[in-house]
């Protein structure tokens, strides 16, 4: 609360008395400690450590070798690597592998004493942003490598599996891939059905199974391997299988790879089938605890999800400024189109949208790197925003280039093909969609909901009010009328019953990405006006525009869960699926009766 009271006073947001008690008394006893923004929304609060004011976390040495490598790195993909011919191909070109390597690409985040970078996460998120805003192909490379092929190991590893893994895997002389996903086990990750059975001996595990879709799974030499491990449950004496987590190298024997999948994007980046047949695996490469592995999976995939709003960021900046430059140049019925309304609404709408992406991507790392544990439900809201906004900024850039924004030599309709597979992978967005929304329940109650529960639990939804009579100097701070929302719907609170309600809670995550953007807009404009930026009356444009249509985005969404329509509403839609999958597609018969 101070935190914010000091920020509001720094970019002349003045309080009156009556809205400090209102924030003081939100934010009085909170039934469960968490400094998460995310989480305590549920909760109807407004946490602000981990949002105001905008973190600026790097050092001056930090900033400074960061400033050294943005340049290069810059110009090494504006002038060595080639996105098209990558794409082409179907593989990154061997002269660019080699250059990545060179530049310490492969090592971002691994320490210095072990070969790498040894970048924070805010270093990394920017290095990662000028890879995205070139080559998403590439992009995935580097990503299944470090950011999911061994954060494994940089997370959970022991100083001896650090040591002898990390240098290789820094240079690149070693690549790295994360093996989870399974032929029947994609969202359901628990579900997985390789096997790692440990010897009687206790000094090594067999494993068996096969992998799909796995990343650089056709290059890597060391594979994060996630198998049911049979455990005895100490408490009953019974035989349990528990998810474990080992490192493999490709060397141990028994590990091979299916040819590359063909797929629409991201062509570039190798993805495979691996298979582990009677792989013997000793002991020592264990990652965590045995049994523990479903937490190190979601914790790495936790761990890297910003890194895919800050790359996306990137493809945003570059397809935004391409659009720019056709709408600016572009002579249609006499005039530049730009100066066309409809133009317009699609380059400021492109604008926000890579705005709010950029600001959380920065926002998360800044908080990693300032040492917050809890950023799960952030670093999900930032994958499913970013996958989402890079979509439609880049089928927005396509729309106003027209017919030659479809054609392969604008390079954008690659960027599109790249860009779908962002919505799927590291977690669904639906799959997201309801790990924010249980989560966040999950904290307010107390009480676990698991994605297929069934537990029926009264949940509160928030009713929403955001006044923006603002005045022009200052944001005065939609972000009390969010306070006072959120104090309100302890008052208002519509109760709704779910159980597998997956129709609320994907609304209710909508409500809580809304707001969470709404957030960082408000934090990340408020420094710029704090600052004196000279873009900062720009950024606060952007915020307010942003902040009131977030605003009847979610009162709309709430306002439905809390009437007796939208019961019917769902019940149609349930019924209509129904219908559907009964009558194996269009139920209907066709206009012309045949
Ligand atoms: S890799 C494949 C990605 N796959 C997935 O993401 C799978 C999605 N599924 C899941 O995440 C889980 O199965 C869900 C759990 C969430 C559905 N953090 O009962 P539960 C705890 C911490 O809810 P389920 C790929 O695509 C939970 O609290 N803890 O579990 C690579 C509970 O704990 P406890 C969590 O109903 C693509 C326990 O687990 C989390 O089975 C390449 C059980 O929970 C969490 N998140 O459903 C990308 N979730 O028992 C390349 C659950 O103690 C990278 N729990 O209460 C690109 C990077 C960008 C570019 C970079 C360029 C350099």
């Amino acid at each position: 609360l101070s935190v914010s009271l000091s920020l509001c006073v720094s970019c002349q947001a003045v309080l009156d008395k009556s809205e400090v008690g209102t924030l003081n008394s939100i934010s009085h006893n909170p039934p469960q400690e968490s400094k998460s923004f995310a989480a305590n929304i549920f909760k109807g609060q407004i946490t602000t450590a981990q949002v105001f004011p905008f973190p600026s976390v790097l050092n001056e040495e930090q900033d400074q070798f960061l400033r050294e490598l943005v340049g290069p790195v810059a110009k090494f993909f504006e002038e060595v690597n080639d996105p098209a011919k990558n794409d082409s191909l179907e593989k990154v070109e061997d002269h660019t592998m080699q250059g990545l390597k060179e530049m310490g690409a492969f090592g971002l985040q691994v320490p210095a004493e072990l070969g790498g970078l040894g970048l924070c996460n805010t270093q990394y998120a920017r290095l990662v942003e000028i890879v995205g805003s070139h080559d998403l192909g590439v992009g995935i490379t580097l990503g299944a490598h470090q950011s999911i092929g061994f954060k494994g190991i940089l997370l959970f590893g022991n100083p001896a599996q650090k040591e002898k893994y990390l240098p290789k895997l820094a240079t690149g002389e070693n690549l790295a891939a994360f093996c989870l996903t399974e032929p029947a086990s994609g969202s359901d990750a628990a579900s997985i059905k390789t096997t790692a059975v440990q010897s009687e001996c206790g000094e090594y595990f067999t494993m068996n199974g096969g992998k799909i879709w796995i990343s650089n799974g056709g290059l890597a030499e060391i594979f994060t391997v996630f198998a049911k491990t049979p455990m005895k449950d100490p408490k009953t004496g019974e035989m349990k299988d528990k998810i474990t987590a080992f490192v493999v190298e490709r060397s141990f024997g028994g590990v091979t790879h299916g040819p590359p999948e063909k797929k629409m994007g991201i062509k570039a980046s190798n993805t495979a089938e691996v298979y582990f047949e009677n792989v013997r695996v000793p002991a020592d490469c264990v990652l965590g605890e045995v049994g523990g592995g479903f937490k190190v999976a979601m914790n790495i995939l936790n761990n890297g999800r910003f890194g895919m709003a800050a790359a996306l960021s990137g493809t945003m900046r570059a397809s935004l400024a391409q659009a720019v430059d056709w709408a600016a140049n572009r002579t249609q019925f006499g005039s530049k189109i730009h100066t066309y309304g409809a133009i317009q609404e699609k380059l400021a709408r492109m604008t926000m949208l890579h705005y709010v992406t950029e600001s959380m991507a920065y926002m998360i790392s800044g908080n990693m790197d300032s040492g917050a544990s809890e950023f799960q439900i952030e670093a999900a809201i930032s994958k499913i925003f970013a996958s989402e906004a890079a979509w439609t900024v880049t089928d927005e850039c396509i729309q106003i280039m027209g017919g030659m924004g479809f054609m392969k030599d604008s390079g954008v309709e690659r960027v599109m093909r790249d860009l779908r597979i962002f919505r799927i992978f590291e977690g669904t967005n639906d799959i997201l969609r309801l790990f924010v929304a249980l989560n966040g329940f999950q904290v307010t109650s107390g009480i676990k909901l698991s994605i297929v529960g069934r537990l029926r639990k009264k949940i509160i939804i928030l009713e929403i009010t955001i006044g923006l009579g603002l005045p022009t100097s200052s944001l005065r701070m939609s972000l009390f009328s969010v306070a006072q929302w959120l104090s309100r719907c302890w008052s208002n609170s519509v109760c709704v019953w779910f159980a597998d309600e997956q129709f609320v809670l994907t609304r209710v995550a909508d409500a809580a990405i809304d707001l969470y953007a709404m957030g960082v807009v408000l934090s990340r404009a408020s420094r710029s006006l704090s600052q004196g930026l000279p873009s900062a009356q720009h950024e606060k444009m952007l915020c307010e525009t942003w902040c009131v249509e977030a605003h009847d985005r979610i009162t709309q969404d709430l306002r439905l869960l809390s009437s007796s329509q939208s019961k019917q509403l769902f019940k149609n839609l349930r019924a209509i699926s129904a219908a559907v999958v009964e009558n194996g597609g269009v139920v209907s018969p066709h206009p012309l009766g045949f």
